[in-house]
């Protein structure tokens, strides 16, 4: 029996990096399915010459992408090609800090925009700075990456975003030796191919970070609309100052929040974009 972590995952067939730094393929034991657990990257496991044995606790976990026990997910948006969108910035904050893990904004392909435009983008993104740290980086020109490969060490980082956003492209800039495929999105279509198919962990230095497959729409699924406004530092930082306690800042009167997003203080956009997730929330029917 061996302590190991699951670095990758492609079908059915799990590649545990074992303590003593050999990668083994192994499956899980027949009573996983049975009891319904399903191991993830990045999952701490016990295995033996023939199969995994044994999940071990989780720190953290995504549903999409499936990972487990990471330290950042960074949140990958291209300034262009795939426009650059507050909405979904907005909702995959939400999800990474309801899963509990710290999310980290990397925006790609600057090299893409006018010094103009980058002015607005950045000036936006200035708010968000506040609360998260926010890296601007181009696989073409450079900027950011220093910092980047710097910031990585001995982290388990995920990165995860749109397809087409410039995940693997990032990754082949800061590691060469990767080789991550590629590819161009399609123009015609406006949207990406899906390059990156699986999830796998890479060693870069001594940590670990996770490249994985594009998504097109974010799943709120099992999320309560009452308590979603507690994966909103910016909402929190104020919780104290509504006039009702468990005030979710909607219609009840005497919210601080609101009075804040009137001034201007709350970025009214990103409380527009809450609003209409808590309407999501609401109008999904629990699935039993
Ligand atoms: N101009 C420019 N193009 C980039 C940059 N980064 C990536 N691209 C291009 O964007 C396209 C998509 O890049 P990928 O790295 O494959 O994107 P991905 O996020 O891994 O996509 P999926 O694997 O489908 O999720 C490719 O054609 C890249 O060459 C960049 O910084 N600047
Ligand atoms: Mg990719
Ligand atoms: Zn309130």
């Amino acid at each position: 029996m061996q302590n190991g972590k699951i670095i990758k995952l492609v079908g059915g067939v799990y590649t545990v990096f074992g303590d003593d730094g050999i990668r083994y393929e192994r499956k899980p034991l027949g009573l996983f399915r049975y009891r319904k657990i399903y191991p993830k990257v990045g999952d701490d496991v016990l295995f033996d010459a023939e199969s995994i044995t044994q999940l071990l606790p989780r720190r953290n976990e995504m549903v999409r992408p499936a990972v487990a026990n990471v330290d950042h997910i960074l949140i990958v948006s291209s300034c262009k090609e795939p426009t650059f969108s507050f909405q979904l910035l907005d909702r995959f904050l939400a999800l990474v800090i309801h899963a509990g893990i710290d999310p980290v904004i990397l925006v790609t392909k600057t090299d893409l925009m006018t010094e103009a435009e980058m002015e607005v983008l950045s000036g936006k993104l200035a708010y968000y700075q506040k609360y998260f740290p926010v890296f601007y980086t181009s696989a073409k020109a450079l900027p950011g990456i220093p910092e980047l490969r710097e910031w990585f060490k001995g982290k388990i980082v995920v990165l995860s975003g749109q397809t087409g956003a410039g995940k693997s492209s990032i990754l082949n800039t800061i590691d060469p030796s990767l080789r991550l495929e590629t590819n161009e999105i399609s123009k015609a279509l406006g949207r990406g191919k899906h390059t990156t198919r699986h999830v796998e962990l890479l060693r870069i230095g001594d940590g670990w970070v996770a490249d994985t497959p594009g998504f097109s729409k974010l799943d709120f699924v099992g999320f309560d609309a009452r308590t979603l406004h507690e994966c909103y530092p910016d909402f929190l930082e104020h919780r104290d100052e509504c006039r009702f306690h468990g005030c979710i800042h909607i219609n009840e009167p005497g919210c601080r929040i609101k009075e804040l997003v009137r001034s201007g203080a709350i970025l009214p956009e990103r409380y527009d974009h809450y609003q209409r997730l808590v309407e999501e929330i609401k109008a999904t029917k629990p699935i039993f």
